[in-house]
């Protein structure tokens, strides 16, 4: 604590600073003997339009290599003429997002989104519904940019949790980045009280907030994370985590600890920080959940 307040930290930032697998180790329990895979959750990706089906096939394998018992992506403005199968990935199902039946499953919407009209209605449609969701990306744009869709979110009738980058959160809270930046410990619980929903913070030193004021901020994780697409594999890792049932307070906390020491353990090994991908994020993911 002493050290991060010479660096400039606050004595409330310093304290923030948790050592974070004691706070959701409860949830990691030994899978049990006779399980199988309805015993642990449907993750549905709401995304890839198409030029970003990566982002949404980069959601789905995390929430694949975290364990989530299906995975399926439902396809934004997918007519069928896009992405069918992900060759390196056959385990997801890609269907078109337009009939996809959400309920009963987890929902990661977001990850190459987009911004169209059928966007904007199915995003709708699993923010009224009631099962656990997880809002990333595009899907924070959307609701940033209307009114309507901040009420169905904090209405939302289910676990929510939100992963706003930086710029993301300044666009849901109608300022600029630095002013973001300048107290992230604020920036987050203000926006998990507006929206009603766990909300992770991202960038250097991730800062967890819940509705109610209290609040966490990860030290794992390296620059190594500063690449296209780490923050959509961290999506589908919190919807994995929320499908196997765990709380959203306890699903935000593991999934920023997990994805941050993932990256750690790919330095360690040479995969980074200067190149790591976020393609090679899913099976160190595993290496750490495994490791639990
Ligand atoms: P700058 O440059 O500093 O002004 P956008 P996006 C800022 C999909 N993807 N600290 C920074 O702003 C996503 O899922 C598809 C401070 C940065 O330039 C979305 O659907 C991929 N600032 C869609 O693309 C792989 C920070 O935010 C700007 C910050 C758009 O998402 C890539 C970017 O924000 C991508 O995931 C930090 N820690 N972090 C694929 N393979 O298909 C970010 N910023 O304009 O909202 O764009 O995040 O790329
Ligand atoms: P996104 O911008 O949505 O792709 O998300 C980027 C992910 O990488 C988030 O989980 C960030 O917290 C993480 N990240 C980005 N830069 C860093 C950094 N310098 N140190 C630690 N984590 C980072
Ligand atoms: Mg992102």
């Amino acid at each position: 604590v002493d050290e991060l307040q010479v660096a400039g930290v606050d004595a409330e930032h310093a304290r923030a600073r948790l050592n974070l697998p004691p706070l959701f180790a409860a949830c990691a329990a030994p899978r049990r003997r006779n399980s199988h895979k309805g015993s642990y959750g449907d993750v549905a990706v709401l995304g890839g339009a198409p030029g970003m089906a990566g982002a949404a096939l980069l959601a789905a394998r995390g929430a694949l290599f975290a364990g989530a018992g299906r995975v399926f992506v439902a396809a934004v403005g997918d007519d069928g003429a896009g992405i069918a199968l992900d060759p390196t990935q056959p385990e997801i199902m890609i269907r078109p997002a337009a009939g996809f039946a959400f309920g009963g499953r987890t929902v990661v919407a977001g990850p190459g989104m987009g911004d169209s009209a059928g966007a904007t209605r199915m995003l709708a449609q699993v923010l009224d519904g009631s099962g656990p969701l997880l809002v990333d990306a595009d899907a924070l744009n959307l609701v940033a940019a209307s009114p309507d869709l901040q009420a169905r979110l904090a209405r939302h009738d289910g676990p929510a949790v939100l992963t706003p980058h930086p710029l993301e959160a300044a666009r849901l809270l109608g300022v600029t980045t630095p002013v973001v930046q300048a107290d992230r410990l604020e920036s987050a619980r203000e926006l998990a009280q507006r929206l009603n929903a766990v909300v992770v913070l991202k960038g250097a030193g991730s800062v967890i907030a819940r509705p109610d004021g209290e609040v966490a901020v990860n030290t794992s994780g390296n620059p190594g994370l500063a690449t296209g697409g780490s923050g959509d594999v961290l999506a589908g890792l919190g919807g994995a985590l929320l499908a196997q049932g765990w709380p959203a307070w306890e699903a935000a906390l593991g999934a920023v600890w997990l994805h941050g020491a993932a990256a750690d353990r790919l330095v360690n090994c040479g995969c980074g920080p200067i190149g790591l991908t976020a393609g090679e994020l899913p099976r160190a993911i595993r290496a750490e959940l495994n490791a639990l």
